[in-house]
Protein backbone atom coordinates (compact mmCIF):
# COMPACT_ATOMS: atom_id res chain seq x y z
CA UNK A 1 0.00 0.00 0.00
CA UNK A 2 0.97 3.50 -0.62
CA UNK A 3 1.42 6.21 2.43
CA UNK A 4 -1.60 7.36 1.13
CA UNK A 5 -3.30 4.65 1.69
CA UNK A 6 -2.32 3.53 4.64
CA UNK A 7 -2.90 7.29 6.52
CA UNK A 8 -6.90 6.68 4.61
CA UNK A 9 -6.62 2.98 6.30
CA UNK A 10 -5.91 4.45 9.79
CA UNK A 11 -8.29 7.15 9.34
CA UNK A 12 -11.37 4.78 8.75
CA UNK A 13 -9.49 2.28 11.61
CA UNK A 14 -8.82 5.07 14.19
CA UNK A 15 -5.65 3.57 14.38
CA UNK A 16 -4.18 6.86 15.01
CA UNK A 17 -2.85 8.02 18.55
CA UNK A 18 -1.49 10.75 20.50
CA UNK A 19 1.98 10.71 22.40
CA UNK A 20 2.27 13.44 25.28
CA UNK A 21 5.47 15.21 25.97
CA UNK A 22 5.45 17.58 29.53
CA UNK A 23 6.43 21.13 29.50
CA UNK A 24 7.88 22.10 32.37
CA UNK A 25 7.89 25.44 34.45
CA UNK A 26 11.49 26.43 34.70
CA UNK A 27 10.70 28.47 38.31
CA UNK A 28 8.56 26.02 40.17
CA UNK A 29 9.52 22.60 38.53
CA UNK A 30 5.80 21.98 37.94
CA UNK A 31 4.00 20.52 34.98
CA UNK A 32 2.65 23.48 32.81
CA UNK A 33 1.65 21.58 29.55
CA UNK A 34 1.83 18.68 27.02
CA UNK A 35 2.64 18.86 23.43
CA UNK A 36 0.41 16.08 21.53
CA UNK A 37 2.22 13.85 18.84
CA UNK A 38 0.62 12.00 16.45
CA UNK A 39 1.69 8.89 15.90
CA UNK A 40 0.34 5.35 13.80
CA UNK A 41 -0.78 2.57 15.41
CA UNK A 42 1.00 -0.12 17.19
CA UNK A 43 1.67 -1.74 14.09
CA UNK A 44 3.22 0.80 12.05
CA UNK A 45 4.86 2.47 14.91
CA UNK A 46 8.25 1.67 14.37
CA UNK A 47 9.82 3.80 11.57
CA UNK A 48 6.76 6.43 10.67
CA UNK A 49 7.53 9.34 12.29
CA UNK A 50 5.01 12.38 11.36
CA UNK A 51 8.16 13.80 9.53
CA UNK A 52 7.49 11.57 6.94
CA UNK A 53 3.67 10.86 6.95
CA UNK A 54 2.65 14.66 7.66
CA UNK A 55 4.21 15.90 3.94
CA UNK A 56 2.22 12.84 2.80
CA UNK A 57 -0.89 14.13 3.93
CA UNK A 58 -0.61 18.00 3.07
CA UNK A 59 0.12 16.94 -0.63
CA UNK A 60 -2.99 14.23 -0.53
CA UNK A 61 -5.50 16.46 0.95
CA UNK A 62 -5.83 14.28 3.94
CA UNK A 63 -4.68 16.77 5.97
CA UNK A 64 -7.83 18.24 7.15
CA UNK A 65 -8.84 15.24 8.16
CA UNK A 66 -5.98 14.54 9.88
CA UNK A 67 -5.50 17.64 11.46
CA UNK A 68 -9.16 17.15 12.81
CA UNK A 69 -8.76 13.88 14.10
CA UNK A 70 -5.48 15.32 16.29
CA UNK A 71 -7.53 18.05 17.83
CA UNK A 72 -10.80 16.28 18.64
CA UNK A 73 -8.89 13.46 19.92
CA UNK A 74 -6.60 15.72 22.24
CA UNK A 75 -9.94 17.68 23.08
CA UNK A 76 -11.34 14.42 24.03
CA UNK A 77 -8.09 13.24 26.33
CA UNK A 78 -8.56 16.28 28.24
CA UNK A 79 -11.84 15.88 29.06
CA UNK A 80 -11.66 12.32 30.01
CA UNK A 81 -8.98 12.98 32.20
CA UNK A 82 -10.93 15.57 33.67
CA UNK A 83 -13.50 13.33 34.17
CA UNK A 84 -11.26 10.59 36.00
CA UNK A 85 -10.28 12.65 38.51
CA UNK A 86 -6.83 14.16 37.19
CA UNK A 87 -5.91 17.52 36.68
CA UNK A 88 -5.37 18.05 33.30
CA UNK A 89 -2.88 19.93 31.95
CA UNK A 90 -3.14 22.40 28.64
CA UNK A 91 -2.71 20.00 25.84
CA UNK A 92 -0.92 22.04 22.47
CA UNK A 93 -1.06 20.63 19.40
CA UNK A 94 0.86 20.65 16.10
CA UNK A 95 -1.63 22.46 13.22
CA UNK A 96 -0.16 22.21 9.24
CA UNK A 97 0.25 25.04 7.56
CA UNK A 98 -1.85 23.82 5.02
CA UNK A 99 -4.33 23.47 7.51
CA UNK A 100 -4.32 26.28 9.01
CA UNK A 101 -4.97 28.41 6.13
CA UNK A 102 -8.22 26.08 4.77
CA UNK A 103 -11.21 27.60 4.64
CA UNK A 104 -13.67 27.78 7.97
CA UNK A 105 -10.66 26.40 10.25
CA UNK A 106 -11.46 28.44 13.09
CA UNK A 107 -15.43 27.55 12.66
CA UNK A 108 -14.04 23.72 12.64
CA UNK A 109 -12.05 24.64 15.44
CA UNK A 110 -15.17 26.16 17.37
CA UNK A 111 -17.34 23.32 16.62
CA UNK A 112 -14.90 20.44 17.42
CA UNK A 113 -14.60 22.49 21.09
CA UNK A 114 -18.09 22.22 21.63
CA UNK A 115 -18.76 18.63 20.58
CA UNK A 116 -15.96 17.81 23.21
CA UNK A 117 -17.25 20.03 25.46
CA UNK A 118 -13.49 21.53 26.07
CA UNK A 119 -12.31 24.50 27.72
CA UNK A 120 -10.41 26.80 24.59
CA UNK A 121 -8.28 28.16 27.28
CA UNK A 122 -6.64 24.62 28.02
CA UNK A 123 -5.87 24.15 24.05
CA UNK A 124 -2.69 25.87 22.67
CA UNK A 125 -2.36 25.31 18.95
CA UNK A 126 1.33 25.25 17.61
CA UNK A 127 1.92 26.71 14.21
CA UNK A 128 5.54 27.44 13.08
CA UNK A 129 6.81 30.53 12.68
CA UNK A 130 7.25 30.06 8.61
CA UNK A 131 3.81 29.15 7.91
CA UNK A 132 2.51 32.55 10.09
CA UNK A 133 5.19 34.80 8.21
CA UNK A 134 4.83 33.40 4.81
CA UNK A 135 1.46 36.02 4.84
CA UNK A 136 1.38 37.55 7.72
CA UNK A 137 -1.65 39.85 7.20
CA UNK A 138 -3.98 36.09 6.39
CA UNK A 139 -2.49 34.74 9.44
CA UNK A 140 -3.24 37.73 11.35
CA UNK A 141 -6.90 37.42 10.77
CA UNK A 142 -6.95 33.34 11.64
CA UNK A 143 -4.90 33.69 14.58
CA UNK A 144 -7.34 36.08 15.60
CA UNK A 145 -10.02 34.20 15.17
CA UNK A 146 -8.80 31.36 17.14
CA UNK A 147 -7.53 33.56 20.05
CA UNK A 148 -11.17 34.79 19.88
CA UNK A 149 -12.70 31.51 20.94
CA UNK A 150 -10.52 31.81 24.05
CA UNK A 151 -7.82 28.85 22.11
CA UNK A 152 -3.74 29.77 23.13
CA UNK A 153 -1.45 30.41 20.27
CA UNK A 154 2.13 29.46 20.13
CA UNK A 155 5.06 30.00 17.22
CA UNK A 156 6.69 27.24 16.97
CA UNK A 157 10.27 26.70 15.47
CA UNK A 158 10.70 30.30 16.14
CA UNK A 159 14.29 31.53 15.65
CA UNK A 160 14.25 29.42 12.38
CA UNK A 161 11.77 31.61 10.42
CA UNK A 162 12.70 34.83 9.60
CA UNK A 163 10.15 36.75 11.69
CA UNK A 164 9.60 40.03 10.77
CA UNK A 165 9.91 41.99 14.37
CA UNK A 166 7.22 44.54 13.20
CA UNK A 167 4.38 41.67 12.41
CA UNK A 168 5.72 40.10 15.80
CA UNK A 169 4.71 42.68 17.94
CA UNK A 170 1.21 43.30 16.16
CA UNK A 171 0.47 39.33 15.85
CA UNK A 172 -1.92 37.80 18.06
CA UNK A 173 -0.25 35.82 19.76
CA UNK A 174 0.33 33.66 23.42
CA UNK A 175 4.15 31.87 23.29
CA UNK A 176 7.02 31.61 21.59
CA UNK A 177 8.62 28.60 20.82
CA UNK A 178 12.58 28.56 20.61
CA UNK A 179 13.29 25.91 18.14
CA UNK A 180 15.51 23.09 18.86
CA UNK A 181 18.19 23.98 16.93
CA UNK A 182 19.35 26.74 19.11
CA UNK A 183 18.86 25.15 22.27
CA UNK A 184 20.74 22.18 21.02
CA UNK A 185 23.19 24.87 20.27
CA UNK A 186 23.30 26.43 24.07
CA UNK A 187 26.41 23.91 24.66
CA UNK A 188 28.30 24.22 21.82
CA UNK A 189 28.47 28.00 20.69
CA UNK A 190 27.77 31.42 21.46
CA UNK A 191 25.54 32.55 18.34
CA UNK A 192 22.67 29.68 19.57
CA UNK A 193 23.22 31.24 23.15
CA UNK A 194 22.54 35.07 21.51
CA UNK A 195 19.82 33.93 19.88
CA UNK A 196 18.09 32.32 22.71
CA UNK A 197 18.94 35.45 25.07
CA UNK A 198 17.62 37.60 22.44
CA UNK A 199 14.51 35.25 21.95
CA UNK A 200 13.86 35.40 26.19
CA UNK A 201 14.17 39.06 25.95
CA UNK A 202 11.98 39.74 23.30
CA UNK A 203 9.06 37.35 24.60
CA UNK A 204 9.46 39.39 27.77
CA UNK A 205 8.91 42.84 25.58
CA UNK A 206 6.16 41.56 24.18
CA UNK A 207 4.55 40.23 26.93
CA UNK A 208 4.65 36.35 26.09
CA UNK A 209 5.52 33.30 27.36
CA UNK A 210 8.70 31.18 26.19
CA UNK A 211 9.44 27.93 25.99
CA UNK A 212 12.74 26.65 24.97
CA UNK A 213 12.14 22.27 23.07
CA UNK A 214 15.35 20.25 22.98
CA UNK A 215 16.51 20.10 25.98
CA UNK A 216 18.61 17.05 26.40
CA UNK A 217 21.24 18.04 28.92
CA UNK A 218 21.32 19.43 33.14
CA UNK A 219 23.39 21.80 31.73
CA UNK A 220 21.15 23.13 28.99
CA UNK A 221 18.01 23.72 31.55
CA UNK A 222 20.55 25.29 33.96
CA UNK A 223 21.35 27.71 31.61
CA UNK A 224 18.07 28.19 30.40
CA UNK A 225 16.54 28.46 34.20
CA UNK A 226 19.34 31.59 34.51
CA UNK A 227 18.57 33.38 32.02
CA UNK A 228 14.57 33.63 32.59
CA UNK A 229 13.02 31.53 30.37
CA UNK A 230 9.50 30.43 31.14
CA UNK A 231 9.03 26.78 30.58
CA UNK A 232 10.75 23.90 28.64
CA UNK A 233 10.44 20.45 27.07
CA UNK A 234 13.09 18.23 25.75
CA UNK A 235 14.24 14.27 26.48
CA UNK A 236 15.66 15.20 29.15
CA UNK A 237 12.32 16.18 31.04
CA UNK A 238 10.39 13.94 29.97
CA UNK A 239 10.03 11.89 26.09
CA UNK A 240 6.83 11.53 24.08
CA UNK A 241 4.76 9.20 26.19
CA UNK A 242 1.76 7.10 25.47
CA UNK A 243 -1.53 8.62 27.26
CA UNK A 244 -1.98 6.55 30.08
CA UNK A 245 1.71 6.26 30.69
CA UNK A 246 1.86 9.71 30.59
CA UNK A 247 -1.00 10.16 32.99
CA UNK A 248 0.89 8.11 35.28
CA UNK A 249 4.27 9.53 35.59
CA UNK A 250 2.77 13.35 35.36
CA UNK A 251 -0.64 13.57 36.45
CA UNK A 252 -1.48 14.80 39.98
CA UNK A 253 -5.09 13.99 41.44
CA UNK A 254 -7.65 16.92 41.25
O1 LIG B 1 7.20 13.61 16.91
P1 LIG B 1 8.16 14.08 16.24
O2 LIG B 1 7.40 13.42 17.04
O3 LIG B 1 8.92 13.08 15.47
O4 LIG B 1 7.39 14.99 15.14
C1 LIG B 1 8.06 15.36 13.98
C2 LIG B 1 7.40 16.56 13.36
O5 LIG B 1 6.02 16.27 13.11
C3 LIG B 1 7.44 17.79 14.26
O6 LIG B 1 7.76 18.89 13.46
C4 LIG B 1 6.04 17.90 14.75
O7 LIG B 1 5.66 19.26 14.93
C5 LIG B 1 5.22 17.27 13.64
N1 LIG B 1 3.98 16.73 14.17
C6 LIG B 1 3.81 15.87 15.21
N2 LIG B 1 2.51 15.65 15.43
C7 LIG B 1 1.84 16.39 14.51
C8 LIG B 1 0.44 16.60 14.25
O8 LIG B 1 -0.45 16.08 14.91
N3 LIG B 1 0.14 17.43 13.21
C9 LIG B 1 1.10 18.06 12.46
N4 LIG B 1 0.69 18.86 11.47
N5 LIG B 1 2.40 17.90 12.70
C10 LIG B 1 2.77 17.08 13.71
O1 LIG C 1 8.58 21.60 17.49
P1 LIG C 1 8.18 20.38 16.78
O2 LIG C 1 6.68 20.24 16.86
O3 LIG C 1 8.76 20.36 15.43
O4 LIG C 1 8.86 19.30 17.70
C1 LIG C 1 8.33 18.07 18.00
C2 LIG C 1 9.39 17.02 17.75
O5 LIG C 1 10.51 17.17 18.64
C3 LIG C 1 8.87 15.64 17.97
O6 LIG C 1 9.43 14.89 16.97
C4 LIG C 1 9.47 15.24 19.30
O7 LIG C 1 9.55 13.84 19.43
C5 LIG C 1 10.83 15.90 19.18
N1 LIG C 1 11.53 16.11 20.44
C6 LIG C 1 11.01 16.35 21.65
N2 LIG C 1 11.99 16.50 22.59
C7 LIG C 1 13.16 16.37 21.94
C8 LIG C 1 14.52 16.42 22.35
O8 LIG C 1 14.87 16.64 23.51
N3 LIG C 1 15.45 16.23 21.37
C9 LIG C 1 15.12 16.02 20.07
N4 LIG C 1 16.10 15.83 19.20
N5 LIG C 1 13.85 15.97 19.65
C10 LIG C 1 12.87 16.13 20.57
MN1 LIG D 1 5.58 21.52 18.09
NA1 LIG E 1 9.49 23.27 16.99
Amino acid sequence: TTMEGRLKQALARNTFTLHYQPVIDLRTGAIRGAEALLRFGAEDCEALGPGLFIPVAESSGLIGAVGEWVTAEACRQHVAWAAAGLEPVPIAINVSPIQFRQRRFAQRLADILRECGMNPASLQLEITESAVMDNADDAAEILAAVRALGVKVVLDGFGTGCSSLVHLGSLPLDKLKIDRSFVQGITQDSTSRAVVEAVIALGRTLGLEVVAEGIESGDTLAYLKTHGCDQAQGYFLGRPLPRDEFARQFLSKG
